[in-house]
């Protein structure tokens, strides 16, 4: 498994290698998921489910995005899955020209490669990875239940700018305070078009609705 460091991108404007990169990877039949969440929230946890869940029908693979260590991207690769671990020099998010590395070093951009769905872990944060696109075609948000139902309140913008909110770690409602509906009405108040699915990684819970959604997305 690769670790790359990878810095900044020199490049002026970050919006427009983000479109370039979505083009280049829908010619090559890649769809890019970049899923976004506070660090713990259990990203590394789902993707890894979904990888089990699915790997008999997509070709999976994951850019994992940290400031420092190696330990998601080798749980990714433990599964068979493509993987590289990109380490982003500090900083808190992960731009566009900063993804296309991470996705052609782990090879997702050969023509051979056959991957159909890429993901994008990006670095654990709910505020500055919402402020850059990184060339995928859909942002993924996850809230898990520990973190509880005000987070919509206090990072809008994080909400407002993911296609799809998963709300995980359902199993471990019965220690927290979260109000699921309430959450609900805080996100889609400022997201009216957000899709939201309620999960647990652990048990397995919600996970088929999930990734058939996944599989309808990048059909
Ligand atoms: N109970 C429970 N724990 C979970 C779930 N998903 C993740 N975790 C735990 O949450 C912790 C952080 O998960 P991880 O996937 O590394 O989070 P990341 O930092 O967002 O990638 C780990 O101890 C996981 O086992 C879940 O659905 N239920
Ligand atoms: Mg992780």
């Amino acid at each position: 498994m690769k670790v790359i460091e990878v810095k900044k991108s020199v490049t002026e404007d970050n919006d427009i290698d983000a479109r370039n990169l979505r083009e280049e990877l829908k010619s090559k039949g890649v769809f890019l998921i970049n899923l976004m969440s506070s660090p713990g929230s259990g990203k590394t946890t789902l993707l890894s489910r979904i990888i089990e869940d699915m790997r008999d029908k997509i070709n999976i693979a994951v850019v994992e995005a940290d400031i420092d260590a190696d330990v998601d991207a080798k749980k990714i690769e433990a599964l068979g899955a493509t993987s590289i671990q990109v380490h982003t020099d500090g900083m808190c998010h992960m731009d566009a020209g900063m993804t296309r590395t991470g996705l052609l070093e782990a090879g997702v951009l050969d023509d051979a490669a056959d991957i159909e769905l890429a993901f994008l872990e990006n670095v654990g944060n709910l505020i500055c990875p919402a402020e850059f696109a990184t060339g995928a075609h859909h942002n993924m948000m996850i809230l898990s239940i520990p973190e509880g139902d005000d987070k919509p309140l206090k990072y809008p913008l994080i909400f407002r700018e993911s296609k799809t909110l998963v709300i995980t770690k359902v199993d471990t409602m019965p220690y927290f305070t979260f109000d699921i509906d309430e959450c609900v009405r805080r996100v889609k108040k400022l997201n009216p078009d957000i899709d939201i699915f309620v999960v647990s990684a652990k048990t397995g819970e919600g996970m088929k609705e999930l990734c058939d959604y996944l599989l309808e997305l990048i059909n």
